[in-house]
C-alpha cells in the first residue's frame, strides 16, 4: 500500500475506533458479544483482509505496515480486535505462509472479507508451553485423515469457519517433526466446540475448548502438502503473531496514559489538580517513555520482518517487553486514579483486566525468555556479534 493511502486507511480506523467503538466498549463487556453491525462495519474497512494478498481480496499490507493499523486498535477493548485478528493473524498465516496454492485460492478470500473466521488450534488440556508435545492424533486412511483429540482455550472457536490446527502425524516421533498442519471445516462431523470458557477480561472475545472425535479430513487439507512441518509453521506463524500482539500492547498503554492524564489533570486534591504533584508525573513519565520504547522497537523489527529478514527473536523481545510494559502502565494507571481506579466505572479497570493475558498467550513471557536466550546462546556458538 502506498504511504498515503495507509495514513488515510490509519486516520479512517483512529476516527472509527474512538468514536464508534470507545462508547460501545461497556455494552461489549456487560453482554460478551460485539454487535453485528460492527462485524460488518469491520468487514467493509477490509479488517478481516489487513494482512492478505490483495489478489486474494485483502488490503495486502506488510507487518511494518499493519503494525500502525494495531497500534489505533489497541486504544479500545481488545475483543474488538480479536474478531478479526485471528483472520489477520494466527488462523490465516498458516496457510499463507506454508499453504499450498489451492489451499491459498480457496480459504484466502473468504477469510480477507471475513465470510469465514479462522482460528489457530495448537494449544491443548496438556500441551501449553511445551507445544511440541501435543497429542491430537490424525491418523492417514486412504485419501483422508482420521483425527481425535481435544484442543483448549482457543480464540475464536464459537465463531470459527476453519481451524488450522496442528495434530500429531507420526506417534512414533513425540517430538515436534511427529506434527502436520491441516485445515479443518468447523462444520466437520464429529467436530464440537466446548460453552465459552468465563475468562477474567476481553470480555466479548471468546475462547473454548474444540473436540474431535473421528473427525475426517481429506488429505488435500494438509497444510502445504507435507506431514512432519506443522510444528515450524505454527512457530512461523507465532513469530509474526507476536509482533502484532506487541503492537496491540502499545496501543492499549497508549489509551491507559490518556485515561491516567485526563483523570490526573481533573482530580483535586490539597488544593490543586493531582497532575501537579511530581509523583503523580514521575509514573506518567515511566508509562510515556515505556510506551514509547515499545513502540520504537516494534517498528523496527516489524520493518525488517517485512524485508525478508529472520526476526524470530526480536519478535519475542517485542512480545516480552511490550506486554511486560502494558502490565505496568495498566497498574500505574489504576493507582493514579486511587480508589476510582478499582470501580468498573473507569475504563482503567476494565483495561487492567483485559491486558492480562497479554502475558500469557501466543507465549509467555517465560517463553519469551527462552526463544531469546537460546537464540542469544546459539549466536555466541557460531561466532556471530549480537
Ligand atoms: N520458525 C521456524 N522454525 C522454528 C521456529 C521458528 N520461529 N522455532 C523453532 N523452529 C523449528 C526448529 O528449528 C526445530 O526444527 P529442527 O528440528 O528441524 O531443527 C523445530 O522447530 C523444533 O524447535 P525447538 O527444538 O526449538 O522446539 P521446542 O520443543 O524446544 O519448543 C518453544 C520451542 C518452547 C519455543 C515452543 O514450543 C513455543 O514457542 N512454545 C510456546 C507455544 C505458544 O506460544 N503457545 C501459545 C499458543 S497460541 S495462543
Amino acid at each position: 500500500m502506498d504511504k498515503d493511502t495507509l495514513e488515510q486507511t490509519r486516520l479512517t480506523l483512529r476516527r472509527f475506533v474512538r468514536e464508534r467503538l470507545v462508547p460501545l466498549e461497556k455494552q461489549v463487556a456487560d453482554e460478551d458479544r460485539i454487535p453485528d453491525e460492527i462485524r460488518r462495519a469491520f468487514a467493509e474497512m477490509g479488517l478481516f483482509g489487513i494482512s492478505i494478498p490483495e489478489e486474494y481480496g485483502g488490503l495486502g499490507l506488510d507487518l511494518a505496515e499493519e503494525v500502525e493499523l494495531i497500534f489505533e486498535m489497541g486504544w479500545t477493548s481488545p475483543a474488538f480486535r480479536s474478531m478479526f485478528g485471528s483472520n489477520v493473524g494466527i488462523g490465516s498465516q498458516g496457510i499463507l505462509i506454508d499453504g499450498t496454492p489451492e489451499q491459498k485460492q480457496k480459504w484466502l478470500p473468504r477469510l480477507a472479507s471475513g465470510e469465514v473466521i479462522a482460528s489457530f488450534a495448537l494449544t491443548e488440556p496438556d500441551a501449553g508451553s511445551d507445544a511440541a508435545g501435543l497429542r491430537t492424533r490424525a491418523e492417514r486412511q486412504g485419501d483422508h485423515y482420521v483425527i481425535n483429540g481435544a484442543k483448549r482455550y482457543i480464540t475464536n472457536a464459537p465463531q470459527a469457519g476453519i481451524f488450522t490446527l496442528m495434530a500429531r502425524t507420526d506417534p512414533s516421533n513425540k517430538g515436534a517433526g511427529g506434527i502436520t498442519a491441516f485445515i479443518v471445516e468447523a462444520n466437520a462431523p464429529g467436530l464440537s466446540v466446548g460453552k465459552p470458557d468465563k475468562k477474567m477480561g476481553q470480555r466479548g472475545a471468546h475462547t473454548a475448548d474444540v473436540i474431535f472425535d473421528n473427525v475426517k479430513v481429506p488429505a488435500e487439507n494438509v497444510i502445504g502438502g507435507r506431514e512432519g512441518q506443522g510444528f515450524k509453521t505454527a512457530m512461523k506463524v507465532l513469530d509474526r503473531g507476536r509482533l502484532h500482539i506487541a503492537a496491540l500492547c502499545v496501543g492499549a498503554a497508549e489509551r491507559l496514559i490518556h485515561e491516567s492524564v485526563a483523570y490526573a489533570r481533573e482530580r483535586k486534591q490539597f488544593g490543586q489538580s493531582i497532575a501537579e504533584f511530581q509523583l503523580v508525573q514521575a509514573m506518567l513519565a515511566d508509562s510515556r517513555t515505556e510506551a514509547y520504547a515499545a513502540r520504537c522497537m516494534i517498528r523496527e523489527a516489524a520493518a525488517r520482518y517485512a524485508a525478508g529478514e529472520n526476526v524470530s527473536m526480536e519478535a519475542s523481545c517485542c512480545k516480552y517487553y511490550a506486554s511486560e510494559m502494558v502490565g505496568r502502565v495498566a497498574d500505574r494507571a489504576v493507582q493514579i486514579h486511587g480508589g476510582a481506579g478499582y470501580m468498573q466505572e473507569y475504563a482503567v479497570e476494565r483495561f487492567y483486566r483485559d491486558v492480562r493475558l497479554f502475558r500469557l498467550y501466543e507465549g509467555t513471557s517465560q517463553i519469551q525468555q527462552i526463544v531469546i536466550a537460546r537464540q542469544m546462546l546459539r549466536q555466541a556458538e557460531s561466532g556471530v556479534e549480537g
